[in-house]
Parts: structure tokens; C-alpha cells; sequence
């Protein structure tokens, strides 16, 4: 957690944050304009290269903590022939904790506000297969509800508008489930979130947004018909979301995925909702969407 990342010892010297170039005191943790830890950039100083940022966006619940737990933890277990490295024991926290839930048969809390309680990653990664190129990629489990309040109202919350100005590579999840099911929620949040960007990139612009941005159907255990086709599913079931895709983002493209093979309903007579209670981990597509982020970037 940003919480816990290392404090480094004063020199005399300002440090400037990573994410909005503050210039904050030596020996700080946290930058104290936009709360990202400092601890990315003595990261990125040791490593001599530029570091990436990959920001996985979404509304609250899509699935943003499950979705990158699971995919921090497959790349450092070698999935995909993947190499990584992660910069900073900070770095593991945030899969550490999804997988200890999972594995105890319950999906991790939801993501606070607040950006100082939020999870990052720093991680090293090259595919040895294809390429000997390290990418150094930064990656913040952001909350849903943030994401929302700052594109509601820019300028909110800055550290995201710091990050997705600065992205490199997107990951936008979107519940098909809920898409499925013929809620319009899941499409017209797609629609903001990337809108907001759009805009991010220069109102008024001819040019179309050339970041390379992965559409990930998320729970898509709930209608698999999204494994086969989810170009298809996204441009019938999200097609206000689709259209802007085709108007104002020139690298799109559409992936489905699934972290839970089955799910159980559990309640108790205090509560007045019923939980989902994951079975068993089943992962699928979890790594298809960044592998192809990567081969853009
Ligand atoms: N069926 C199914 N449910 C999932 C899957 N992934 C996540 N969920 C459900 O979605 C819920 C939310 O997942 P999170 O990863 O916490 O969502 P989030 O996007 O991080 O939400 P915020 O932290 O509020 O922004 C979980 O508690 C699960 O109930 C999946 O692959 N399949
Ligand atoms: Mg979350
Ligand atoms: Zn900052």
C-alpha cells in the first residue's frame, strides 16, 4: 500500500513527484499534492529508464483490484513467458492481498477514496521470447468512485488527472454481465471515462487519441458468448461506448475475461444482501488484454 512504501532519508534536496512533478521535501513517502508514493520515483532514479504507466479504469465493482491482483500475481509466476520484476516490496501488496482472499474463499474490499490508501505497482517486464526490452510499467489500483467524482468534475481528484494524462497504455474494464443483462450503466460509464480522456488529449483536436487502449469485458463467467466475440458484444450491448471507440481512439481493442470459475450466494440474518462467494479461482483472459498494451507501447 502507498502507506507502507519506504521513506528515504533527507539529503537537503526536493524531489519532484512522478505523477504531477511537485516538488516535495526529501525523505517524504507520500508526494503532498497528489499522495502517489515517492517511493516510485527513487525507484525510477535507481533504474535509469523511463517509467510506463498503465492505469486500469473502470466504475466501482467492475472488477479494477480482482483484475490486476490476478494479473500482477500471473507475471510473477512466469504466465505468458513473462519476466518480472517487481521495484519495492510496496509493489506485491496489492496481489498479496487479493490472492489471501481468494484464497479464502471471499473477493478483497472495495477500493477506499482516498489516493494515499491506494495500492501500486512497480514492475520491471519483458517478454524474453520476443524481446530482450525491459518496459518499466507503474501501475495504480485506483477507485472506481474517484474515477467517477474526477470525471465528473475535473480537476477532483489530481492525481488521476496526473495519471491518465500521462498513461501510456489503458485498460478500460467494463461489466459484461451487467451489459448483458441490458443495463445501460456499464456503457455510459465507458462513455464518460473515455470521453474524459479524449478530452485530456486536447479539446477541440482533429487528431484521434493513439493511445493503445485494451476494452476488457470483465465477469464475463456471466455470459461467456463474450470468450467468442467480444468486438461483437461490445458493439451490440455497449454501442454508445463502441461508436467513440471508432470515432476518437485510433488503437482499441477488445478482450473478455473471467477470474472465478464458480460462484456461490452466501447471507446471514443481520445482513440485508447476499454476497458473492468465489469457489474457485478460474482465471481467463486476464493476461491477453496487457500482453497486447505491452506489444503497443
Ligand atoms: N462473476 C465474477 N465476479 C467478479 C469477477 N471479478 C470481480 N467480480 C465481482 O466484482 C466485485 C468487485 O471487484 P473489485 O475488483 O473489488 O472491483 P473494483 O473495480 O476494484 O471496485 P472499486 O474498488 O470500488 O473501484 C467483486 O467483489 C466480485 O463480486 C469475475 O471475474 N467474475
Ligand atoms: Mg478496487
Ligand atoms: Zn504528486
Amino acid at each position: 500500500m502507498a502507506g507502507t512504501a519506504t521513506a528515504y532519508p533527507a539529503t537537503g534536496k526536493g524531489t519532484n513527484c512522478l505523477i504531477c512533478n511537485t516538488t516535495n521535501l526529501a525523505g517524504a513517502v507520500l508526494c503532498s499534492e497528489c499522495s502517489a508514493p515517492m517511493a516510485l520515483v527513487h525507484d525510477s532514479l535507481a533504474q535509469d529508464r523511463e517509467p510506463q504507466i498503465v492505469s486500469v479504469i473502470g466504475e466501482s465493482n467492475v472488477g479494477k483490484t480482482v483484475y490486476l491482483g490476478f494479473l500482477l500475481d500471473m507475471l510473477s509466476q512466469r504466465a505468458g513467458e513473462f519476466e518480472a520484476i517487481p521495484k519495492g516490496a510496496y509493489s506485491i501488496d496489492l496481489q498479496q492481498s487479493v490472492i489471501a482472499h481468494m484464497a479464502r474463499r471471499s473477493f478483497p474490499p472495495k477500493t477506499p477514496m482516498e489516493a494515499n490508501r491506494w495500492y501500486w505497482a512497480y514492475y520491471q517486464v519483458r517478454q524474453p521470447e520476443i524481446s530482450n526490452k525491459w518496459a518499466d510499467l507503474v501501475m495504480p489500483d485506483m477507485a472506481g468512485e474517484s474515477l467517477a467524482a474526477e470525471v465528473a468534475s475535473p480537476e477532483t481528484f489530481r492525481v488521476i488527472r496526473g495519471l491518465l494524462s500521462q498513461s501510456a497504455g489503458l485498460l478500460l474494464l467494463v461489466d459484461a454481465g451487467r451489459a448483458a443483462n441490458c443495463a445501460a450503466d456499464p456503457d455510459f460509464f465507458g462513455l464518460k471515462m473515455l470521453s474524459y480522456i479524449d478530452a485530456l488529449h486536447g479539446p477541440g483536436r482533429d487528431a484521434r487519441v493513439s493511445t493503445p487502449t485494451a476494452v476488457v469485458l470483465c465477469k464475463s463467467d456471466y455470459c461467456p458468448e463474450c470468450f467468442d466475440n467480444p468486438r461483437e458484444f461490445v458493439s451490440a450491448n455497449m454501442n454508445r461506448l463502441w461508436n467513440l471507440c471508432q470515432s476518437r481512439f485510433d488503437n482499441v481493442e477488445f478482450f473478455a475475461c473471467s477470474v472465478v470459475g464458480s460462484l456461490a450466494y452466501a447471507t446471514s440474518p443481520d445482513l440485508e444482501y447476499v454476497i458473492p462467494v468465489p469457489l474457485h479461482t478460474a482465471l481467463r483472459g486476464v493476461l491477453e488484454p496487457f500482453e497486447w498494451v505491452l506489444s503497443q507501447l
